[in-house]
């Protein structure tokens, strides 16, 4: 399948330099294209996984990604959608975020027909008289202040250093253009007045014939109006460790009827009929939520392969039969992290005064006792219906947790303080 048809199809152009030209250009043979990402943090997150998704896409056509670790820019930080001026992070802050984001980079893309650069090899040698000579000389300031990033920060105001990110960015184009036969560049559609700039910056150096192209993503926008890849705990981001698997699962399993066919175009390769498929039947269906399953299949696969897809669909399981004794307690933590809960004392209690009195999840001992009898509290996966029953807080997950569960979906985590 042709990609430039493919990326329509899916809706994730916003905006390409003369598109005949590029379709001319990715027909005629397998071109370089890169999307860059600054270290302004030590994990990527779903919102980074847009543009990727498009280089992998050009992959598997043939074609060659390159990522640019934004080393060097990452020093500066880019204006773009950025209402106000960004603290300076410390260079070993920089450095260190470098390394985590490489090696998930690595993680999606392999290491077959793929490049990974960091601009700090080229934009850290670079003279101040270098840069003022050869490529200050090429930026027009009036031009660059009408670029609507600099354009509407004018305003609250702007440092030097910010408006020379650009440039930055600009450089960076035209030295894969040279090193590694890039002609294209991909982003979020924040980024185009930064791809345009190094356009022209190809344009004036190499010649106005230079074959470049840019391609932007439109942002990602929810029916319900809010911002994409939020979750009340905060951003979902790739590392297992800021959010596990299973709250990843969770994440797209949990999307809007309205929204699950655009993110099965965006985040998944599925082929264009098993997608018109799962959008038929969330149109005939939708109580069985398939479409939303194989996003959360497809996504938690792709970020954090079959181990941590069968690990989240394991928890997911355990939670939703209440049967949760046979998960751990790291499991538990991080599974359990935005539901309700308390902080408990280790020693034991009688159950019906620990569910009033110590925790609070039920309101009166008349109606703990009532929940006991008919078999609707479980403790730890266990369901005990004797109103009489000792609660021994410490007695499992390691000694730190109890999982209270009411009914099918009251849960509750209490922590067991040492
Ligand atoms: C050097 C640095 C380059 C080319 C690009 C860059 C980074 C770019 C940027 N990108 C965002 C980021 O780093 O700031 N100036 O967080 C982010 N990007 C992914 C998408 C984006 C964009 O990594 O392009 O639009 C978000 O969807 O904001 O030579």
């Amino acid at each position: 399948m042709d990609i430039i048809k493919d990326l329509k199809w899916r809706g994730a152009i916003n905006q390409t330099t003369d598109e005949a030209a590029l379709q001319k250009l990715v027909d005629s043979k397998s071109i370089g294209l890169y999307c860059g990402v600054d270290p302004t943090g030590d994990s990527l997150h779903i919102g980074h996984l847009i543009p990727f998704m498009v280089l992998k896409r050009f992959q598997q056509a043939g074609h060659h990604p390159v990522i640019i670790i934004g080393g060097g820019t990452g020093a500066i930080g880019d204006p773009s959608g950025k209402k106000s001026e960004r603290k300076l992070q410390t260079m070993d802050q920089v450095k260190h975020n470098e390394e985590c984001l490489t090696k998930q980079m690595v993680k999606l893309f392999g290491t077959e027909n793929f490049t990974i650069v960091n601009n700090r090899d080229w934009l850290g040698n670079l003279s101040l008289l270098d840069f003022l000579r050869d490529y200050g000389k090429l930026f027009n300031v009036n031009t660059m202040l009408n670029k609507e990033i600099v354009a509407s920060r004018l305003e609250v105001g702007i440092s030097f250093t910010e408006f020379t990110y650009q440039i930055l960015q600009s450089i960076d184009f035209l030295h894969l253009y040279k090193e590694e036969d890039v002609q294209l560049q991909v982003g979020g559609a924040d980024q185009w007045g930064n791809i345009t700039s190094g356009i022209d910056l190809i344009h004036k150096v190499c010649g106005p014939k230079a074959d470049v192209h840019a391609l932007t993503i439109p942002l990602m926008l929810k029916a319900d109006g809010t911002k994409f890849g939020k979750t009340a705990g905060g951003a979902v981001w790739l590392d297992p460790k800021k959010t596990s698997p299973y709250e990843f699962y969770q994440f797209w399993i949990n999307q809007d009827d309205r929204d699950v066919v655009k993110y099965l175009k965006y985040f998944t390769f599925l082929s264009h009929e098993e997608i018109d498929e799962l959008a038929e039947k969330v149109k005939t269906e939708p109580w069985k939520r398939e479409a939303q399953r194989r996003l959360a299949e497809e996504v938690t696969k792709f970020v954090h392969g079959e181990k941590g897809l069968a690990d989240a669909q394991r928890i997911t399981k355990a939670l939703f039969s209440g049967e949760v004794g046979s998960l751990s307690a790291d499991e538990i933590a991080s599974s359990m992290k935005n539901m309700p809960g308390a902080d408990v004392p280790a020693e034991k209690q009688p159950l019906v005064e620990w569910l009033v009195d110590t925790t609070g999840f039920e309101p009166s001992r008349r109606q703990a006792r009532q929940d006991i009898s008919n078999g609707a509290i479980r403790i730890n996966g266990e369901k005990v219906t004797d109103t009489g029953a000792v609660i021994d807080p410490a007695a499992h997950f390691d000694g730190r947790f109890v999982v209270v569960r009411r009914g099918k979906k009251h849960y509750f985590l209490a922590r067991v303080q040492k």
